[in-house]
């Protein structure tokens, strides 16, 4: 038997076939289509998995249910999107909706960043692992949880939340409208804005030089690059940036003295560069000052769609 794994995100719808042994049989990517009505955004989903199917050469006989990950505010057991400001989903009622297409299929619903937490747990850094914690460093900051060996939703169904944990009293402006979140200071977001606004004051370091002298063209990866190339502006924000994220690791460990802690999204590609510093901060930083497991998330781009997959596992 098979599961399809949808993982909607604002930019992009991706969708995989999954089999018994967290392989991605075939999948299919299309852009997000901004704008339209969620029974419309549905309707693309059923034919994405209709083509799927047909890819990977078997029919609905072999599905054995859908799971969306998608990021924001997620009812799980009422299958329900509560809010996920970047797809303009208010209360719509997802599952429901699918389940119009698949009828007696079964399909599951869950926050991206617990997917993905999910999809570590079943394929990879947290294989055999019972406490973990996963960060997604990504536009905003996702997280997830594993306890006793299963995914945690929450005491509640909510999930978890661990980008809006809040690490600044008096900071800036959440896109959750609260003030000095985690994500406000540990997103790819806050990389991109801090070298953004460094050139305008430094127009000779090497971030706006490798930038070609456009400011659209700063990201993430570049001030980070620049940092390991000794230009001392991007070191500046790269060193503030360890600072920050191993603030927010240090509290998830006291909160949890997890096993493995493992960072996805794309600043995590950063490797050891990142890894290193980190480390050696949060041990500093943490109250038992272990030197915890911190690892790079192991299915990157395709945690969503095989976290989504696996759903049905963690019922
Ligand atoms: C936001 C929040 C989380 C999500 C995280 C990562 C919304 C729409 N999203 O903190 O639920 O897990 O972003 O999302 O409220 P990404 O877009 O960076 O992948
Ligand atoms: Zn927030």
């Amino acid at each position: 038997m098979v599961q399809i794994g949808f993982d909607v995100g604002g930019s992009k719808i991706a969708a995989g076939v999954v089999n018994e042994r967290h392989k991605i049989l075939a999948r299919k990517e299309i852009p997000f289509p901004t704008g339209t009505s969620y029974k419309i955004v549905a309707e693309i989903m059923a034919v994405m998995g209709e083509e799927l199917l047909k890819s990977a050469k078997l029919d609905l006989s072999s599905l054995q249910s859908i799971g969306i990950s998608v990021p924001g505010d997620i009812d799980e057991a009422g299958g329900t999107v509560l809010n996920a400001h970047n797809l303009q989903f208010h209360n719509v009622p997802l599952q429901k909706e699918m389940k119009d297409y698949f009828k007696e299929i079964p399909v599951f619903l869950s926050n991206d960043a617990n997917a993905a937490a999910l999809a570590e747990l079943y394929a990879g850094a947290f294989r055999g692992v019972k406490t973990a914690v996963l960060l997604t460093l990504g536009t905003g900051v996702g997280g997830g949880l594993i306890l006793d060996g299963k995914l945690f939703n929450g005491g509640q169904g909510h999930g978890v939340e661990l980008g809006h944990m809040m690490l600044s009293h008096n900071g800036s402006i959440c896109s959750c409208g609260n003030k000095g979140c985690v994500e406000t200071l540990c997103s790819a977001s806050w990389l991109i804005r801090e070298g953004r606004k460094a050139v305008i004051e430094y127009p000779n370091s090497l971030i706006f030089l490798k930038a070609e002298g456009s400011i659209e063209k700063i990201n993430a990866r570049l001030v980070i690059d620049c940092a390991r190339d000794g230009d001392a502006v991007a070191m500046d924000i790269f060193t503030r940036y360890v600072d920050q994220l191993s603030s927010a690791i240090a509290s998830c460990a006291n909160l949890l003295d997890p096993e493995v802690i493992a960072l996805g999204g794309g600043v995590s590609r950063a490797g050891e560069f990142l890894f290193a510093p980190l480390r050696k901060q949060v041990e500093e930083k943490s109250y038992f000052h272990v030197p915890y497991r911190i690892v790079p998330a192991e299915l990157g781009n395709d945690a969503g769609i095989i976290g989504a997959a696996m759903l049905i596992n963690n019922k």
